[in-house]
């Protein structure tokens, strides 16, 4: 049956509305700029929870490798074992993540795992503590302090208060308690001491490792308060060491601070991350603290920018630092020539 005109020419202008209607639709391929920020896949294995200049240094590299700045990241606590980094590590190669930031607890035992991640063609970046490799190009960079200067700067920091206070090298008994042995950390401040202790001539009584926290250095100090009635000087290589070696000192009824000549125990330490620490520094209770920067994230950041840029970043990366003293004397210090400014709190 022919349909009459007037329905055809309707027909017809229904379909060219249609066909107008669809031409406002969305577009079959998008123009829309495609985001160019391309996710960053990381995984971060820290050492541990042991003390408050870990927690900083965990929260530094959480917020620079954020969701917002472009990154997935997947974080990992080893809780201060190397064997369960290990995993951490083996994990993220499996995943085939795009880069690895390392923390290790430890200096050694990482050829093997960096290898496979070399292999797997993943870039690590270590942070904080060294490795000890055959094979340096086993990481891409590492960012973190110069622990051996943080160690020789409170030394010259205690030579130089011998000298001001006309204390006798030998009149320093000093006791040594340590941060986790074989960390890079430990290995530094250690050195620092120990070559002092030759260079100077001072009376170090002990060492023993404090773990880099506050209940072993309690423990520790109370042994040492044990064995010697002379001890006028601890070195302790972090701020929870400290706080747990001054309670155990005033335990005994002992007070502690700069006052060596009338019987104070004088307390050194490393980190001022710690507001505890460094109220005691105002207070006087610590004499000096060698500062230790935890906020490694923004360098980190930079790192994983220019390895993305696909330049070679600088191999060692060095953060600034001070020293932290309430000994208003001593304004400055020189270590191998170079004078380095002490703030006073
Ligand atoms: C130093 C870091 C040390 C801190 C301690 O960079 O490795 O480990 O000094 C921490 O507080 O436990």
């Amino acid at each position: 049956m022919k349909k009459p005109v007037h329905l055809t020419v309707l027909l017809l202008l229904l379909a060219a509305i249609a066909t107008a209607c669809r031409s406002n639709a969305v577009p079959e391929t998008t123009e829309e700029p495609v985001s160019d920020i391309k996710t960053v896949n990381v995984g971060f294995s820290q050492l541990g929870a042991e003390s408050d200049w870990r927690s900083a240094h965990t929260d530094s590299i959480l917020t620079a490798l954020s969701k917002e700045n472009g990154f997935n990241l997947t974080y990992k606590n080893g809780q201060q074992k190397q064997a369960n980094q290990v995993t951490a590590l083996r994990m993220f190669i499996q995943q085939d993540v795009d880069y690895i930031v390392l923390a290790p607890e430890t200096e050694t035992g990482w050829d093997f795992v960096l290898k496979e991640a070399k292999d797997a063609d993943i870039p690590v970046i270590i942070v904080d503590r060294r490795v000890d490799v055959e094979d340096q190009s086993l990481y891409s960079c590492w960012v973190g302090s110069d622990f051996e200067l943080e160690g020789k700067k409170m030394c010259a920091w205690i030579n130089e208060y011998s000298k001001i206070n006309n204390i006798a090298p030998e009149d320093l008994h000093i006791v040594h308690i340590q941060g986790t042995l074989g960390s890079t950390a430990q290995i530094g401040r250690t050195r620092g001491l120990n070559n002092a202790v030759q260079e100077y001539g001072w009376d170090l009584l002990a060492q023993e490792n404090g773990e880099f926290t506050e209940t072993r250095g309690k423990e520790v100090m109370a042994s040492f308060l044990n064995q010697f009635d002379n001890i006028n000087v601890v070195y302790c290589e972090n701020d929870n060491e400290a706080i747990g070696a001054i309670e155990a000192i005033e335990a005994t009824g002992r007070k502690v601070g700069s006052d060596i000549k009338n019987g104070e125990i004088m307390v050194v330490s490393f980190d001022g991350i710690n507001e505890e620490a460094m109220q005691y520094l105002q207070e006087g209770k610590i004499s000096c603290i060698g500062e230790c920067n935890p906020l490694h994230g923004p360098r980190v950041l930079d790192l994983i920018n220019t390895l993305e840029e696909g330049k070679e970043p600088e191999k060692y990366n060095y953060v600034p630092e001070t020293l932290f003293s309430s000994v208003p004397e001593i304004k400055s210090v020189t270590v191998d020539g170079e004078t380095y400014s002490v703030t006073i709190k």
